[in-house]
């Protein structure tokens, strides 16, 4: 049976992932931070029904001594690094901490495996934010990095160390350079999630309104399933190697507002608030990702539509708020 390591486990797409790689028959180990096990209701939900199957490990990836002795431990034929600060912000307040933990947490993990487990296959979880003011579109794997956030610029750096890793160390370290990908359990700061659960209150008669920021802004915006099963394909690839995992289709959040609404039968036009607090000045240019290189080398294409993501989130929103009622 073979032995994957996930950190980011919590979030989204680690909970897709342990589903997945719990399902093919790995046994799963993850690292979780204290403060998730002492939150449990609230922090670990999108794995509440996978706890008894998965062998966790609490700590903190910051921590470089922590990091060696789990690996020590579980000796992972994969490891699948997917926690980060994920938020895309422009402000300047938490750039050391965004640029620690992206890069940091990636160093630990890579160093630490090359001593104690170098057989083991490396996931990076880089981003389309990497390409930031991107220099053609849509991107592709040959398209020139060029990231207008710290948060994109932490992962570029980290993407660099994982190639190095390859490169120079022979790992099989690879990435994923993925599009934002969306499904019930995304974050609620994320737009998508934020407007799907501001319909399920509104329709409960909780809310009346909704804030945001730019709604012309527009997204690549896949299904974060596919997104996961993805990574698994990238990681049982013969070669290490990296992929643009995109639709290759936009649209705007007004797009999203449109669908959430009309699934409760509603016109967004009639709640929907301007917040300049949310407004990001920096989007001018707009990502769309080319994945012709994964489908014609690990045969994967994406399954959904935004219309039937949005579709799912909303239902799954107000079936979670009316259960709490
Ligand atoms: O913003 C616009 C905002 O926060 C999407 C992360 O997974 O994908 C994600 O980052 C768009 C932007 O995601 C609001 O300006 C308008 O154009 O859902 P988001 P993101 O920043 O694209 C990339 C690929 C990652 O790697 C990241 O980790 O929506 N927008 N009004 C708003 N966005 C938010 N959050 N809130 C608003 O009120």
């Amino acid at each position: 049976m073979p032995t994957a390591l996930i950190t980011g486990v919590t979030g989204q797409d680690g909970s897709y992932l342990a589903e997945l790689l719990l399902a093919r028959g790995y046994e799963v180990h993850a690292i979780v931070r204290r403060e998730a096990i002492e939150d449990a209701d609230r922090r670990l939900a999108n794995i509440s029904h996978l706890t008894k199957s998965l062998q966790l490990h609490v700590a903190s990836i910051d921590n470089h001594l922590s990091v060696y002795k789990i690996i020590a431990s579980v000796v992972p034929d994969e490891c699948y690094h997917l926690a980060a600060a994920s938020f895309v912000s422009y402000s300047f307040d938490d750039e050391a901490s965004v640029l620690q933990s992206n890069f940091n947490a990636t160093h630990f993990l890579l160093t630490s495996l090359k001593e104690l487990a170098p057989h083991c296959r490396f996931y990076f979880a880089g981003s389309s934010e990497m390409f930031g003011h991107a220099l053609g579109t849509p991107q592709d794997e040959s398209t020139e990095f060029n990231p207008r956030s710290i948060y994109g610029i932490s992962k570029l750096a980290a993407y660099h160390l994982v190639r190095n890793y390859r490169q120079n160390h022979g790992m099989f370290a690879c990435a994923g350079i993925l599009y934002n990908h969306e499904s019930p359990r995304r974050g609620f700061e994320f737009v998508t999630r934020k407007i799907t659960s501001a319909v399920a209150r509104i329709h409960l008669g909780h809310a009346t309104t909704i804030e945001l920021g730019n709604v012309e802004a527009r997204r690549d915006w896949g299904y974060a399933p596919d997104y996961v099963d993805a990574m698994h394909r990238i990681m049982r690839h013969d070669v290490p190697d990296d992929f643009v995992i995109a639709t290759g289709t936009l649209h705007s959040v007004r797009d999203v507002l449109e669908c959430a609404f009309a699934v409760v039968g509603l016109d967004y036009r009639s709640h929907l608030r301007f917040n300049p607090e949310y407004f990001r000045p920096d989007e001018a240019v707009t990502l769309c990702g080319n994945h012709a290189k994964a489908k014609r080398l690990l045969g994967w294409t994406p399954t959904r539509k935004l219309e039937d993501i949005v579709d799912e989130m909303v239902r799954k929103d107000i079936a979670l708020l009316g259960a709490k009622e």
